[in-house]
């Protein structure tokens, strides 16, 4: 039930969670309120995969809460570097015994959040596939290199961070460290289209404040006229009590030629398929 809080020098902060238990609740011996979690994991481990293979995982420097973030608890990086804990056990409305329903935001700072960090702008409003764009940089002291996260940050519940993601992008620095030429992500495979949080990264792994942008044009997604054709040919309506409609707003009719409102009905019209 612990979250992983992907971190934009690609680190991974593992947070929250028991030390027992299983997710679900409802059907499980020895319940805590509504789960079955217990004995909370009060300190953060940070994995680095970059590290030797078996000092890859570590507690250093990472501090204990006291507060236990059970299986509706939630973690995620945000836009200034820092990460946001919350939420606590699953509980029908508020409960004041163990596991209690809980309030509490807490903010961990990473190490960088105390460090000089670098400093971007002239951030493009869409990020295009493949192509390249400028950003003006100001770095801190003795950084020789940097790169560049483009990151989705998700939304973390049930120890499952959807949506998570983080794409280190093609940059290059001119010669006084200045400017950065970057080259948006090859496809929208690596990166879908949407909205996107940009974070310059020292060779140290101190990240900027990211700002936001989209990647892509910020146009709709391509729309399948065969694909909505073919379910309209296979939908037929069938006649349904005659209730009055709202004249406007959800339910209202809406101007189509076949005027039937209400219940409609998947028809196997066409004998040859099953
Ligand atoms: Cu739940």
């Amino acid at each position: 039930m612990g979250e992983g809080v992907l971190l934009p020098d690609g680190r991974v902060l593992i947070l929250n969670g028991a030390r027992t238990g299983v997710a679900g609740y409802g059907n499980v011996a020895g319940q805590v309120g509504q789960s079955n979690a217990d004995n909370p994991t009060f300190r953060p481990v940070l994995y680095d995969p970059d590290a030797p293979a078996g000092s890859r995982f570590s507690t250093a420097g990472l501090p204990s809460s006291e507060i236990a973030r059970m299986y509706h608890s939630t973690a995620t990086l945000v836009p200034d570097g820092r990460i946001m804990i919350a939420g606590s056990n699953p509980n029908g409305d508020v409960t004041t015994t163990r596991y209690e329903t809980e309030y509490r935001v807490e903010w961990l700072s990473p190490p960088y959040m105390a460090m000089p960090r670098p400093t971007y702008s002239e951030l493009p409003a869409t990020i295009r596939y493949g192509r390249t764009f400028n950003l003006r940089v100001n770095l801190p002291a003795g950084t020789t290199s940097v790169t560049v996260s483009l990151m989705d940050l998700g939304f973390a519940t049930h120890g499952v961070h959807l949506d998570q993601r983080m794409v280190v992008l093609q940059a290059s620095l001119n010669r006084d460290r200045t400017r950065l030429t970057v080259t948006g992500p090859p496809n929208a495979r690596v990166y879908p289209p949407g909205p996107a949080y940009l974070y310059v990264v020292t060779a140290a792994g101190v990240p900027s404040v990211a700002r936001r942008t989209l990647v892509g044009t910020g146009g709709g997604p391509p729309v399948d006229q065969g694909a909505i054709a073919n379910m309209l040919r296979q939908t037929i309506l069938t006649t349904a009590p005659q209730l009055p409609l709202p004249s406007s707003g959800e339910g209202a009719p809406v101007p189509t030629n076949t005027r039937r409102p209400t219940h409609t009905r998947h028809h196997p019209k066409n004998t040859d398929r099953p």
